[in-house]
């Protein structure tokens, strides 16, 4: 099916990159195992990754949402646009590597229900996830008409971070979900994140008014694994807003955590603190535990703000080290091709 390339989400930005380069234009809408599905002005395939990408780093292979060139016969990947976002996480089963989630994203829709899912460490990292994508952000509260007091829950999640914007919907109800209309800008795209069973695809089939995608029971015990959604896409709406829905999310590691703005009450109160170096346990004249016992800040949000501190520092140096390693390999296995091509040119 042919679709105006404006309304794939096709700015200045990558019609500038497209005429630099050269190229067929189209957007990643899926990643399969067999290949990527990519929508253009006059395509709307699978196409298989050449070897080529694999060779790459993760971070520079395409991933949903991306803009790619495609060759004139539209039959294979050529390039990569430049970004305007990239949503990454350390990746789960794969040690010190990178996983990316969605790229040119506008807007991270967090999901989160109202029970026992609630969870604020998880939601920080997310808050942490936008911040590190440069993406504003909103926490979407779900099952509010399962709940008899969705107050607690809103409260909590308005702690998570100064100005952090939070609404509560039934996400089976249409004009429940309507709410979220004024981050749904039609051209922009928002991405899903969230829990496995939180209502992502609910709110994706709420928003498109149809059933985009289907959902379902969280499933604990069958052996195939507890994910309705089993593989991240793309999807355009008529309304002309694009959403990313993703399989639910374990584990997010962050990879280059922005703590900075999401902790920004405990940076202001350790400002304050006597000793610049101040770790915040014991010392005399530390004004973040003087808040934690007068009742301003909660003694959760230091530990999750120090658990992410630590963790960001491992990640960064890992990814560091492992981003030399490949290079390095690379260069060796350049320097081999090169002398035997020399050594048979010799001969
Ligand atoms: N009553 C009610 N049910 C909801 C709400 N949101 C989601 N559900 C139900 O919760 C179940 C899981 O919803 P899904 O949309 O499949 O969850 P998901 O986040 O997409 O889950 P994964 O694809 O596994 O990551 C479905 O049965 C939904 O009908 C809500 O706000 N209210
Ligand atoms: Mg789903
Ligand atoms: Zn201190």
């Amino acid at each position: 099916m042919a679709t105006d390339l404006a309304r794939l989400g096709f700015t200045p930005w990558f019609r500038n990159q497209t005429l630099a380069v050269g190229g067929v234009p189209a957007r990643v809408f899926a990643v399969h195992r067999t290949g990527l599905e990519v929508r253009g002005e006059y395509v709307d395939t699978l196409l298989p990754l050449g070897g080529r990408w694999f060779q790459e780093d993760a971070q520079a292979r395409p991933t949903v949402g991306d803009w790619v060139l495609l060759d004139d016969a539209c039959e294979t990947i050529e390039a990569v646009l430049e970004r305007t976002s990239l949503l990454k996480r350390m990746h789960p089963g794969r040690p010190n590597e990178v996983q990316l989630i969605a790229a040119n994203v506008d807007v991270l829709l967090i999901v989160t229900s109202c029970n026992e899912e609630f969870n604020a460490g998880r939601l920080e990292r997310y808050l942490a996830l936008a911040e590190e994508a440069g993406l504003g952000s909103l926490v979407v509260l779900t099952k509010a008409d399962l709940c008899e007091d969705i107050e607690p829950f809103v409260q909590a999640a308005k702690t998570l971070r100064r100005g952090v914007e939070v609404v509560a919907v039934d996400a089976t109800d249409a004009d429940s979900v309507a709410a979220l209309v004024p981050w749904c800008a039609p051209g922009s795209t928002v991405a899903l994140v969230g829990s496995s069973g939180v209502g992502k695809s609910t709110i994706l089939n709420a928003l498109a008014g149809g059933e985009l995608q289907r959902t379902g029971e969280i499933r604990e015990d069958d052996g195939k694994g507890r994910h309705t959604t089993t593989h991240r896409s793309l999807h355009l709406l008529e309304s002309g807003l694009l959403v990313v829905d993703s399989p639910g999310i374990r584990e997010l590691g962050l990879v280059e955590a922005s703590l900075e703005d999401v902790f920004d009450d405990v940076q202001d109160l350790a400002a304050a603190c006597r000793f610049s170096d101040c770790a915040h346990e014991s010392e005399p004249g530390c004004a973040v535990q003087a808040a934690i016992i007068s009742g301003e800040l909660n003694a959760r949000r230091l530990e999750s703000y120090r658990k992410l501190q630590r963790e960001d520092l491992i990640n960064r140096e890992n990814v560091a080290e492992r981003h030399a390693r490949v290079r390095r390999f690379s260069k060796n296995v350049k320097a081999a091709i090169q002398s035997r091509q020399n050594r048979n040119k010799e001969t």
